[in-house]
């Protein structure tokens, strides 16, 4: 079966990526849904809505300094990599992730579409204008912004907010052209991300998923490999780079 896709990347030209929390599972960073998953802990409604913020600020920092704090201790996994890698075999491509975290970028990758924002970035919770990365957040005295006093609060997507619309926007294009789409590591249930796939697929793509549990993608997929994307992703560079060597 993966020789089969390699044959068909081999031919195609134009390439999407979607990914999830489950590419960076392999570097230590908790996932959102399942059984270990951050919101087996703590509650989505609590802690990732414009609601809680205004409510209690100081604990949606306290979470959002904790994750900063651990996904500055990991690095990227060998799936990360294999991505940096893949682009080369289209003439074009296009990362697109749902993750904070960038280790994407860590890993090399230069062009990333973040749909839910960067985990190291804070902006204005009332007028969006952005600060400087990497600045602490202090929970028991939160700065607020020079424009407009509004509090700072973390540069992500909340549920119920909008994802920054050039962004969207590029990814959907990038869905509609790809040849080949994957979708890795994610469940596939937050929208409108997990819409992309299926609008690749319906403008033809050959749709490839890698998770080791099914999700509701998996029965539409082309090619779906029930495997960890830190193991399968090098298998699948390995067979291209032998490919492009004969
Ligand atoms: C491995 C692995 C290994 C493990 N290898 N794999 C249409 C229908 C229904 C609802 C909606 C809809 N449109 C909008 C909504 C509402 C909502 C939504 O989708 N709700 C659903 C949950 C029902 N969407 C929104 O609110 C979005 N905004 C929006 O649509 O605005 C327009 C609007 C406004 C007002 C009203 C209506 C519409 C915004 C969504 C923002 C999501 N934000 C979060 C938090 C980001 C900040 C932060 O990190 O703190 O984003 S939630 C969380 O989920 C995070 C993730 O990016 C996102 C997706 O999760 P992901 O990546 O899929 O992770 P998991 O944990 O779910 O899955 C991991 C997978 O990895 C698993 O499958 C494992 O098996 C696998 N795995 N190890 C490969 N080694
Ligand atoms: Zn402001």
């Amino acid at each position: 079966m993966l020789e089969k896709l390699a044959e068909i990347i081999t031919n195609c030209s134009n390439g999407a990526v979607l990914t999830g929390a489950g590419i960076s599972a392999e570097s230590g960073v908790p996932t959102f849904r399942g059984k270990e998953g951050l919101w087996g802990k703590f509650r989505p409604e609590q802690l990732a809505t414009m609601e809680a913020f205004i409510a209690s600020p100081e604990i949606v920092w306290e979470w959002y300094n904790w994750r900063r704090q651990l996904i500055g201790e990991v690095q990227p996994n060998p799936g990360h990599y294999a991505l940096c890698e893949l682009e080369r075999f289209f003439d074009s491509f296009a990362l697109i992730t749902q993750n904070v975290d960038n280790l994407h970028r860590l890993a090399g990758s230069t062009r990333v579409l973040e749909l839910h924002g960067n985990i190291y970035r804070n902006k204005c919770s009332q007028c969006s204008t952005i600060l400087d990365e990497g600045v602490d957040i202090d929970p028991a005295a939160i700065p607020v912004c020079e424009k407009c006093g509004g509090k700072i609060r973390p540069d992500v997507v909340w549920f119920g907010e909008m994802l920054p619309e050039d962004v969207i926007n590029e990814a959907f294009a990038r869905a509609e052209q790809a040849e080949v789409f994957f979708s890795i590591g994610t469940s596939a249930m937050v929208h409108p991300a997990a819409s992309l796939p299926l609008v690749a697929k319906r403008a033809g793509a050959t749709l490839v998923e890698i998770n080791p549990e099914e999700t509701p993608l998996s029965h539409l997929a082309d090619f779906y490999f029930p495997a960890k994307s830190g193991e399968m992703l090098p298998e699948l560079l390995t067979l291209l780079e032998q490919r492009a060597s004969h």
